[in-house]
């Protein structure tokens, strides 16, 4: 990690509890770094690593990673430009058109990603987007749920971090493509709530071409000793900012060339 530890093992494991309470029984504490001001990235990445050993042990299974903040209109969104990764779940995930509860979420919002599924390891440093390509083994249009465990989804970067990167849910579907059937880089997007278009945009946006994406987080994951292996569920980053949604509405995301995903919310 570019930046060091200032966290002992004690504060680590207090956060790690303090975030773990908050996304399992769904309820908003104040960002990390109101009580520890000068939090790393690393720190951040220290607590969401016990987060994810922690529920590793009590049974969940690692699917596979995200990239996050990685497109101009999440910064925005987020008032923070420096892209993050956070870990998947088994217990994350749900099916395609399957109605999503809301009662464990603090405050859902929906985006547009694109999945890359994996057929050999990629290791970094030094990963980069044609390594990428050779290594996937297709690509899927997918939603993510995010839910900020903060208050009034306000964050900092160690904060979000610490929090595995607002992950809360996912969903996969569409149409499985390879990526060398397509251009990757221009594929447009249109996210629709109850029947309106709420928020378009194109691939692009995702650092250019959304393979730089899982590059940047194999190289992340790099620093913090680990490797992406084959099989691995990897989503990209939010193409266009993110839309909230609560119990009635109901989501349609139409990918060029992907087909679409559609989930509906209850209480
Ligand atoms: C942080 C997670 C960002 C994305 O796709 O950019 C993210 C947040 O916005 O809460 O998942
Ligand atoms: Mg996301």
């Amino acid at each position: 990690m570019s930046q060091h530890l200032t966290l002992s093992r004690e504060d680590i494991v207090r956060l790690c509890e303090r975030v773990e309470g908050a996304q399992t029984r769904a309820y908003a504490i104040p960002k990390l770094t109101d009580e520890y001001p000068a939090m790393t990235i690393a720190d951040g990445y220290a607590v969401q690593a016990e987060l994810r050993r922690r529920f590793i042990a009590q049974g969940h299974k690692l699917i596979g990673w995200k990239a996050g903040l990685t497109s101009k209109a999440k910064m925005l969104q987020m008032g923070v430009n420096v892209p993050s990764i956070g870990f998947l779940t088994d217990r994350m995930a749900r099916p395609e058109s399957s109605a999503i509860k809301t009662s464990d979420l603090v405050h859902p919002r929906v985006e547009c990603e694109v999945a890359f599924v994996t057929k050999t390891t990629l290791t970094g440093p030094g990963c980069t987007l044609q390594m990428v390509l050779d290594a996937t083994d297709y690509v899927l249009p997918a939603v993510e749920i995010i839910d900020s465990r903060f208050s009034g989804f306000k964050f900092d970067l160690p904060s979000v971090i610490a929090d595995n990167g607002s992950s809360a849910r996912y969903v996969g579907g569409g149409r499985a493509r390879y990526p060398d059937d397509i251009d990757l880089r221009t594929l447009g997007v249109v996210m629709e709530k109850n029947g309106e278009i709420v928020t378009m945009g194109a691939s692009a946006a995702v650092l250019g071409h959304p393979a730089e994406a899982i590059a940047m987080l194999v190289n992340i994951l790099a620093e913090l000793g680990e490797v992406l292996p084959a099989g691995s569920f990897v989503m990209s980053g939010g193409i266009t900012e993110a839309i909230p949604v609560k119990p009635g509405d109901s989501i349609v995301a139409r990918f060029q060339e992907l087909g679409s995903v559609s989930m509906r919310f209850i209480d």
